[in-house]
């Protein structure tokens, strides 16, 4: 079993738990350095710590909090020691920027490594990164980690989808990073240029930054015949980095020498118990200029291992696939659901292809629920029947799991529209009532 730094992911809890205490008196004292934490923080003695729960005596740290200070509100150094600006994709509101120290960008890098290690890819492999680089994290954060680790980086970024799968087939890549959306459609371009996608080097895919289902990793791992491991951070963490798949592929391990986490209720803040589902809540341990205490990630989850040991031998805690975001919830005629669990239904359909949209509307004062569907070719060969059979079978199967009856449309493959980055699952045309 491969190992980036044996010591610390195999650390007993007991003395995890120390460390963490430690790092986060430490973290504590040094928040206090900053404007926005120094009034926040002024009624915590962090000397008085003595367990990491004490951390829920710390008032949590939202995303509107960073906005509200951007752009130095949290740093905690001089600007002349910062080496690195990173930025949030946005994609719920304006964005909200990231600081780093040089030493910051190696705790980063160091733990990249470690996730990259841990799914059994090494020195010897040819990484091609397509994911973007710039102020997305998701390009430099894997880039980092990839070069430490020593392997062959090929910083393709996304898009441009034939030149990757030509450098795929010059370079003989063996690894490669993407959102799931965009490896699935690079596979569709394949079959376009009339390449079999199982033909090239590929063994390894390390996908995130997006949710996916268990099927979509399936998908992918057939379509190229690979091993495909999830990959879950986000920028004001870090980026990438903070929770990884291990060869056992049973949940995340969370590096918890640098994150401490929590899992919330997503409505009261109160802390739940391991095993339940909630939103994350994470303290960065080890970040100099701009660290974080109890963040709101408002990602959904829950701890999986429940203090069993994972069999790779690391002791850092698990966490599930993440289920949704709390703000990607729809009320959809009054019920509550999460688009995730859609794809799980979509994706267990063999003739469906990977990619689909889930379309609200109002008519009247009635909400309605369509899914634009993605077949493979084979399917519209005028047999009428079998396409009805299809769409009363998907129907069936999304009310069974969701109570509401969706209206399925079928759409050509390759149809409906692709992203080189997080897909657009989601198209919301309600409007305020
Ligand atoms: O997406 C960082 C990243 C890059 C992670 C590459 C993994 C791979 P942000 O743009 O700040 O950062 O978006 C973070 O994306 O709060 C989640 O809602 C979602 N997300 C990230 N990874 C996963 C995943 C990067 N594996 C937001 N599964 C997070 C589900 C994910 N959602």
């Amino acid at each position: 079993m491969p190992f980036r730094d044996k010591n610390i992911e195999t650390l007993p809890r007991d003395e995890l738990e120390k460390l963490q205490v430690k790092r986060l008196k430490d973290t504590v004292a040094r928040c206090k350095k900053s404007i926005f934490y120094r009034n926040r923080l002024k009624d915590i003695d962090e000397s008085l710590f003595t367990t990491p729960k004490d951390v829920s005596m710390i008032p949590f740290t939202t995303k509107d909090d960073l906005r509200a200070n951007y752009d130095f509100g949290l740093v905690t150094v001089p600007k002349e020691e910062i080496v690195r600006m990173h930025s949030s994709s946005g994609t719920t509101g304006k964005a909200t920027v990231i600081f780093h120290t040089r030493e910051d960008i190696e705790t980063w890098s160091d733990l990249v490594a470690r996730c990259i290690v841990m799914t059994g890819a090494c020195k010897a492999d040819v990484f091609q990164n397509i994911i973007s680089y710039g102020l997305f994290t998701g390009g430099l954060g894997l880039h980092y980690g990839a070069e430490k680790v020593g392997m062959l980086t090929i910083p393709s970024g996304a898009g441009n989808t034939k030149r990757q799968i030509q450098l795929m087939k010059d370079f003989n890549t063996t690894v490669f990073h993407a959102t799931p959306s965009y490896i699935l459609y690079v596979s569709e371009v394949m079959v376009q240029e009339e390449f079999d996608p199982k033909e090239f080097d590929l063994r390894i895919g390390f996908v995130g930054a997006e949710p996916h289902s268990e099927q979509t990793r399936q998908r992918i791992e057939d379509i190229y015949d690979i091993n495909v491991f999830n990959s879950y951070g986000m920028s004001e963490l870090n980026g990438p980095g903070v929770a990884f798949e291990c060869e056992e592929k049973s949940g995340m391990h969370l590096w918890e020498d640098s994150y401490l986490l929590e899992v919330v209720n997503p409505d009261t803040g109160e802390v739940l118990a391991p095993g339940e589902e909630g939103e994350l809540v994470i303290t960065t341990l080890s970040r100099e200029a701009m660290p974080i205490l109890r963040y709101r990630t408002g990602d959904l989850a829950r701890i999986v291992d429940e203090g069993d040991k994972c069999s790779c031998g690391r002791t850092h805690v698990r966490i599930s696939r993440i289920k949704g975001r709390c703000d990607d919830m729809l009320i959809v005629k009054g019920v509550n659901l999460y688009p995730s669990r859609i794809e799980e239904v979509l994706m267990s359909f063999p003739e469906v292809a990977a990619n689909y949209q889930i379309v609200l509307e109002r008519e009247g004062c009635l909400d309605s629920l369509t899914v634009r569907v993605e077949l493979y070719p084979k399917m519209f060969d005028g047999d009428l029947r079998k396409l009805k059979k299809l769409e009363a079978d998907i129907t069936k199967s999304i009310q069974d799991e969701i109570i509401i009856r969706p209206r399925i449309e079928f759409h050509e493959y390759r149809s409906l529209p692709r992203s080189e980055g997080k897909a657009v699952r989601v198209v919301d045309m309600r409007g305020e009532i």
